[in-house]
């Protein structure tokens, strides 16, 4: 037989047999709500054990530096589907008008579905822009927040009622979706879990766990905020203060001295329980992957939609642009494309990558308007290039006034340096050398040893605000008063 009779043949329908890693990979993205990067084993946490998440940090590539740009939920998640910047996809805080993807906002599951893959959605969305229309053949999310317990879902648009405990059935449904799926086509699925955001319900099998134990404070827990800018000192995130759905078994009408530890112990022990439940769910979904020989052709990525405060400061939530905020777990797994087993200690990854390094690998171009909002890391992936993929990155956030009044903020960090910018009057700046002081102990941005490089991060800063666009309106405007105390509000964010 001729090159030309071979063509043919396999023109008409021969089977053509492709090595691995000639086929097009599978994408499984996984995310889990409010998990900071050192709440797993395998990043060095002594007292929650998560098997599972290590298992997959063994077989692909564990970032250390991995981050999120606006460390806020709904905005993560939109970056996690546009590979953009917040202010870019339009999801700037989690309510109201800007808690909506921007029309004509493009997702990586759009590219991935138009390209011919089978692509699915399931879990907690959290975005008020439904599913449909974004790129999924199949979509089964739970409704806002959801509930804990025998959680409503939506599938495809209309409610099902289900029964059990919220990320069991999540993994049921990711269990689901893949068996169910059509086996002719590679696919995507994000599988995203709930339970680590408040109010921290564990599942009964792990209620009791940790209750003997004395989990060790931060150095930092009993420093206070006096030295920081108004608009960190006027935030409402300090453990001691926290709502009572919060800080269950703690009596009530304790003296702060007195409650701030204690509700420390509770929450501490609730947040590991329920990360307990998620990593079950992560191993069942790798057990499938093993089972039907998936592994070695599937991109596993495995992160955080934001960090958080474990009572740095005395403080628990998000938002602001310290380091237990900004940092994420950051897991990467494809047998068929890269050595495995590795810790990446030296390139700054971030969550608007993801959907970069995903249709790099899936062989999609991607379109002009995501540029300079994320990259690939194909080359730290592969080892191609000894450069780092990055000197510097961007953080946002919008949510004020708003729960936990958290100031408007942008910032820039390198591997050693980092500023921060409050952008409403009365306007500040922070600038920490996290070598020197990597608990964030003292801002020198007035400090003139540190002229060089605070001169250096502003004119950073300013560049990364115009080549991604962002708005300045807000700038230089006055912040209103925060009236959104935590005592007064709802467990929405
Ligand atoms: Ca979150």
């Amino acid at each position: 037989m001729n090159r030309r009779t071979a063509i043919g043949a396999i023109a008409a329908g021969f089977p053509a047999i492709l090595k691995p890693q000639n086929r097009r990979p599978n994408v499984i993205f996984m995310m889990t709500d409010d998990q900071r990067n050192d709440a797993m084993s395998c990043a060095g946490n002594k007292i929650l054990k998560t098997p599972n998440m290590d298992r997959l940090a063994a077989g692909g590539v564990r970032f250390t530096e991995g981050f999120v740009t606006n460390p806020l939920c709904s905005p993560s998640r939109g970056t996690i589907l546009t590979g953009l910047h917040t202010h870019a996809h339009g999801v700037t805080t989690n309510g109201g008008r800007s808690h909506q993807l921007k029309p004509g906002v493009v997702t990586y599951p759009q590219m991935l579905q138009k390209a011919g893959y089978y692509s699915a959605m399931v879990g907690k969305w959290h975005i008020a822009t439904l599913p449909a229309g974004l790129g999924f053949d199949h979509w089964c999310i739970l409704p806002g927040q959801g509930l804990y317990h025998d959680p409503q879902m939506i599938a495809n648009g209309g409610r099902i009622q289900l029964r059990g405990y919220v990320d069991d059935i999540i993994g049921d449904q990711a269990l689901e979706t893949l068996r169910s799926r059509p086996k002719d086509k590679p696919f995507s699925m994000i599988c995203n879990f709930k339970a680590p955001h408040r109010a921290w319900e564990p599942p009964q099998r792990y209620e009791k766990v940790f209750e003997d134990m004395v989990i060790p404070e931060p150095p930092t827990f009993h420093v206070d905020l006096s030295n920081r800018p108004q608009g960190i000192r006027n935030t409402d995130m300090q453990i001691a203060d926290m709502p009572d759905f919060a800080r269950r078994g703690v009596p009530p009408g304790l003296p702060k001295e007195l409650r701030k530890p204690l509700n420390y112990q509770v929450f501490l022990k609730n947040y590991y329980r329920v990360l307990m439940g998620v990593d079950d769910n992560v191993g069942r979904v790798l057990d499938y992957l093993d089972e039907e020989r998936l592994t070695e052709n599937t991109i596993f990525i495995y992160t955080g939609d934001n960090g958080f405060f474990l009572g740095e400061y005395g403080m628990f939530d998000k938002r602001l642009m310290y380091e237990p905020s900004i940092r994420v777990p950051m897991l990467a797994r494809y047998p068929g494309g890269w050595k495995g087993g590795r810790v990446d200690s030296r390139n700054m990854v971030l969550n608007n990558d993801v959907a970069h390094t995903i249709l790099d690998y899936c062989g999609i171009e991607r379109p002009g308007h995501m540029q300079h909002h994320g990259l690939s890391w194909r080359p730290a992936l592969d080892g191609s290039s000894a450069a780092p993929l990055r000197e510097s990155w961007m953080y946002e956030y919008f949510e004020y006034p708003g729960p936990h009044c958290a100031p408007i903020g942008r910032g820039v960090r390198t591997s050693r340096y980092k500023l921060i910018h409050y952008v409403q009057q009365p306007q500040a700046h922070e600038f920490f050398d996290l070598e020197k002081d990597p608990e964030e102990r003292r801002s020198v941005y007035d400090d003139p040893s540190y002229k060089t490089e605070v001169a250096a991060l502003t004119k950073d800063l300013e560049r990364w605000r115009d080549i991604t666009g962002d708005d300045r309106s807000q700038d230089n405007t006055t912040a209103p008063p925060c009236g959104n105390r935590m005592g007064q509000r709802q467990a929405r964010n």
